[in-house]
């Protein structure tokens, strides 16, 4: 294991005022985005739509790494170039999903475990030489009347951990993404207890399991109040909450912490982020770098410009640099 590498990786991730692109969506969530905006869901449209953004001039400049899905990985542009040699042309990490998506949890309603265990170490091989450093996977903890337990959190990130330990032996670096939902109807203060026992449990089991944390990436999301809750919580708050449960919970040796948008408008996502980063600057340096890792905090009004047709390629793309741009301010606080 050449730990060197790994955190070379890490530290090129992680450039100061950038982000990471999760273009990873699987098959199902990206034809259900692709139908959302009356595009046809087939092979060839998402190949195109992952062209567009990986073709967006000046895309470097935004973002460190970009996360694909198997199918992305073995894709290519229209002149046959494969994706990953034209990210990697342009100084972009190839990161790739591994995990295989969530199932119930036997006996635990309401609760779900990731899979994608089985084969990972020949996944993670065959990865590494078409061009990928870095790996993704999520666990998904829900908030609601009893939930999460306990013990979900536990399996969810004991295989976190075994993943993470997988990748390192590959020479790539593990992104970990425990994903506490914004669904519900829960306060701030419950978001703030889940998320502290989410990742308080994470890295006691990766320190457990021997996982190098200075080559690993937390993948949070930010702590506020449900979807559902009439009191939304306002940037200020989501920034205090947020920084307070990452000062409490990540040890100071993680490489750093990037977030997801997690269903929020990318509005709300940017205005979020640029909070924390204010805050951020106000409160003096953390241990670790911070980052945006949207999806669909970035992609949603791409895809709403482009509704799968050639002709609004150029306007697709000049709002996705603007989506960069706007995020990689928020970065700075500078909105
Ligand atoms: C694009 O969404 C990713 C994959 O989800 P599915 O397997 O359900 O299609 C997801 O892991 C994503 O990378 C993160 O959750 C961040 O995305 P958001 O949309 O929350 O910023």
């Amino acid at each position: 294991m050449n730990n060197e590498q790994l955190y070379k990786t890490a530290t090129l991730l992680l450039t100061e005022s950038k982000g990471i692109l999760a273009a990873d969506q699987s098959i199902n969530t990206m034809n259900k985005q692709l139908e959302g905006i009356g595009a046809t869901p087939d092979p060839e449209t998402r190949r195109l739509y992952r062209q567009l953004l990986f073709t967006t001039p000046g895309i470097e400049k935004y973002v460190t790494g970009i996360i694909l899905y198997d199918a992305t990985i073995r894709n290519h542009t229209d002149d046959g170039t494969a994706f990953v040699d034209f990210l990697i042309a342009k100084g972009i990490v190839p990161i790739i999903k591994v995990d295989k998506s969530t199932v119930p949890l036997d006996g635990f309603p309401g609760e779900v475990v990731t899979e994608g265990l089985d084969g990972l170490r020949e996944r993670l091989d065959e990865y590494y030489k078409m061009g990928a450093r870095a790996a993704k996977w999520r666990a998904v903890i829900s908030i609601g009347d009893g939930l999460p337990t306990h013990d979900s959190i536990k399996l969810n990130c004991l295989l976190l951990a075994r993943y993470a330990r997988l990748c390192h032996e590959a020479g790539i670096v593990p992104i970990v993404e425990p994903e506490v939902l914004y669904e519900g109807a829960h306060d701030i203060a419950r978001a703030a207890e889940v998320t502290t026992l989410t990742l308080k449990t994470l890295f006691a089991v990766l320190q457990q399991y021997r996982v190098d944390l200075k080559a690993v990436i937390l993948k949070t999301s930010m702590v506020l109040s449900g979807n559902k809750n009439p009191k939304q919580s306002t940037p200020e708050e989501v920034a205090e909450a947020t920084l307070k449960v990452l000062q409490d919970c990540v040890p100071s040796e993680v490489a750093g912490v990037v977030f997801l948008s997690g269903g929020q408008s990318p509005e709300q996502a940017t205005a979020n982020f640029n909070a924390i980063g204010k805050l951020e600057k106000a409160n003096g340096k953390l241990p670790w770098k911070l980052a945006f890792s949207f999806s669909r905090g970035i992609e949603q009004p791409v895809q709403e410009a482009w509704k799968g047709k050639a002709e609004n390629v150029p306007a697709a793309q000049k709002i996705l640099v603007e989506v960069f741009e706007r995020n990689c301010k928020a970065d700075q606080g500078a909105l």
